[in-house]
């Protein structure tokens, strides 16, 4: 062994190192060099061998060798540690997929969406209209009286003296009428505000679904009762039990309130229906004729009932909602329920 044959295993074992193109075969690599039984080591039994005057610049180089060896090895595992990003093809179709959690429709929209289709197939259709309304919409054309306690500042938000929030969806049938001659059927859901102090049945903001069937031949409260029966069983089940209550409203004559049975004890009395059996759903009546006047209908020629119901107060009854304000505090919780 001599100077030259050193120099040839030192420059063959870097090219060994560099061209080690995995782990595997690097440790190849370092067992034939730096291994108990590798070359490196069997030079180094050789250096006795080497003539003396050789000697001291032979065990130079063997030395030099061995540390440029061990660094390049170093390195080469460290290139070799690669983020499996960098290494793997982009996409491994036999990894199973990544589980995407599914929104879930929220009670509110379901209800809303159920109510509308009810009315859809008996040929009603759907408008809407502007959150923030006219006094003559909200308030005069449905017959309001003048100093009603609806109108004050403690229930209702107004911007000035015309402009408010909509305190409820009618305003959007007064725009119907207003801007068509009869016949006129169309559902109206949306978003009402009232200054109402939130609690576990109230919040400033919540939804009505309202209805409105005008037409210039005869609708009497027998076709409201029988539309508003057969909604009563499309969303509760053909058992439902249907009551209608006389009742006062400024803008229907006559004006009648109108109770579902109980699904809960089915009519026995629960907590849920207050030991009576049956369930406020929803006000109704035969539109007044002041309305018609303020809309420009003349009301000894048109025909016909208007009714309205609260949206949170279904939701919370069909799902079983103990307080209005889990419809709006968006825990993930609550709302996963309705997957
Ligand atoms: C309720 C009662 C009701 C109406 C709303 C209405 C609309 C026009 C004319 C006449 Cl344009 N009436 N809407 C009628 C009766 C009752 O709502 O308890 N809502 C939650």
């Amino acid at each position: 062994m001599d100077l030259a044959q050193l120099a040839a295993l030192h420059a063959e074992s870097l090219d060994a190192v560099a061209s080690a193109d995995d782990a595997a075969a690097l440790e190849q690599t370092r067992i034939r060099y730096l291994g108990r039984n590798g070359l490196l080591p069997a030079v180094m039994k050789q250096l006795k061998d080497v003539p003396p005057a050789e000697r001291p610049e032979f065990g130079k180089r063997a030395n030099a060798w061995r540390n440029e060896l061990e660094t390049a090895m170093t390195a080469r595992a460290a290139a070799l540690t690669v983020q499996p990003s960098e290494a793997a093809p982009a996409f491994d179709c036999s990894l199973p997929g990544r589980w995407w959690r599914a929104g879930a429709q929220h009670p509110v929209s379901r209800v809303i969406d159920e109510v509308v289709r009810i009315f859809s197939r008996l040929g009603f259709t759907v408008a809407d209209g502007p959150d923030i309304e006219t006094r003559f919409n909200n308030f005069t054309a449905l017959n309001t009286p003048p100093h009603h306690p609806s109108m004050d500042a403690a229930d209702t938000f107004w911007f000035d003296d015309d402009k408010l929030l909509r305190t409820q969806t009618s305003p959007v049938q007064i725009r119907a009428m207003l801007a068509q001659p009869p016949p006129v059927r169309i559902v109206t859901p949306g978003r009402c505000y009232r200054r109402d102090t939130t609690d576990a049945t109230h919040s400033a903001s919540f939804h009505q679904v309202e209805g409105l069937y005008v037409d210039t031949t005869p609708v009497s409260l027998a076709d409201l009762k029988a539309t508003l029966a057969h909604f009563a069983r499309a969303m509760m089940g053909p058992d439902v039990g249907v009551r209608f209550r006389p009742h006062f409203f400024p803008f229907t004559e006559p004006s009648v309130e109108v109770d579902f049975s109980c699904h809960l004890c089915r009519g026995q009395g629960c907590r849920v229906c207050k030991q009576s059996g049956w369930i406020e759903i929803a006000g109704a009546g035969m539109v007044d004729p002041r309305v018609y006047r303020h809309v420009g209908y003349d009301p000894d020629r048109v025909y016909g009932y208007a009714f309205g119901m609260g949206v949170e107060r279904i939701a919370m009854i069909r799902y079983g909602i103990a307080d209005i304000r889990h419809l709006y505090e968006n825990d993930l919780r609550f709302l996963e329920q309705f997957a």
